[in-house]
């Protein structure tokens, strides 16, 4: 034939790739969360933080080091074959909350992980997403042995607003993990779809 392409082979459509943070409290279960549904192996990356070049404000509350490391959850999801999802656990530990702004730079959406035994441990990341718009969907990490609340009593003490979700999910189960990314991203592509209607009528 004399012009090779194949019609045989489908074509390669570009995947979308969204970013998507997860957050909560120490010991929730961000790291496992990000390592359970990972295509690539989870990255857990050493950010050196050096004075040079750095804001001295910014480097406020960390002990007077030059270089600290930040351990950090990275992992990737094909959502669908147009879809992939990248993953960023954010940092735990409240003297790295500088990061989170350049971490949620670009994000669609977050998931805040609660453990129903420490649901306080949460509040700052809900804060921090309410506070900046940043669409996010509360995921309760059921860790067995914790005591069962409906979904409505969790929603009240962590004093959600009615339009964030709040989905049960098992944070070392892919399927479960899966069902959580889906609904952060249709909840955070509603709410884009909404924003952006406002603008442009
Ligand atoms: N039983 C149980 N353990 C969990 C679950 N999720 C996380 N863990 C464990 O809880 C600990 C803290 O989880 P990790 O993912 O490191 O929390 P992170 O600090 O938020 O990254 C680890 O020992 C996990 O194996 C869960 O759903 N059930
Ligand atoms: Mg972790």
């Amino acid at each position: 034939m004399a012009f090779g392409r194949s019609s045989r082979t489908k074509p390669y459509v570009e995947p979308v790739t969204l970013k998507i943070l997860v957050a909560g409290g120490f010991g929730v279960g961000k790291t496992t969360l990000v390592g359970a549904v990972s295509e690539i192996r989870p990255l857990r990356t050493e950010e050196v933080l050096t004075e040079a070049g750095r804001p001295v404000d910014d480097l406020h509350g960390v002990e007077s080091k030059t270089t600290t490391t930040v351990a950090m959850d990275f992992g990737r999801i094909t959502l669908r074959e147009d879809l992939v999802l990248y993953l960023f656990g954010t940092p735990g530990q409240d003297r790295f909350w500088f990061l989170w702004d350049e971490l949620a730079q670009g994000a669609l959406g977050a998931i805040v992980l609660a453990d129903t035994r420490r649901l306080e441990d949460s509040f700052a990341a809900i804060d921090y997403f309410e506070r900046r718009g940043i669409p996010f969907t509360v995921a309760v990490n059921c860790f067995e042995g914790a005591q069962r609340f409906p979904a409505e009593s969790v929603r009240g003490a962590l004093d959600l607003d009615p339009e964030v979700e709040l989905v049960m999910c098992d944070a070392r189960d892919r399927e479960s993990v899966k069902n959580v990314l889906v609904a952060v991203v249709e909840h955070a592509l509603v709410l884009a779809d909404r924003t952006h209607a406002a603008v442009t009528s």
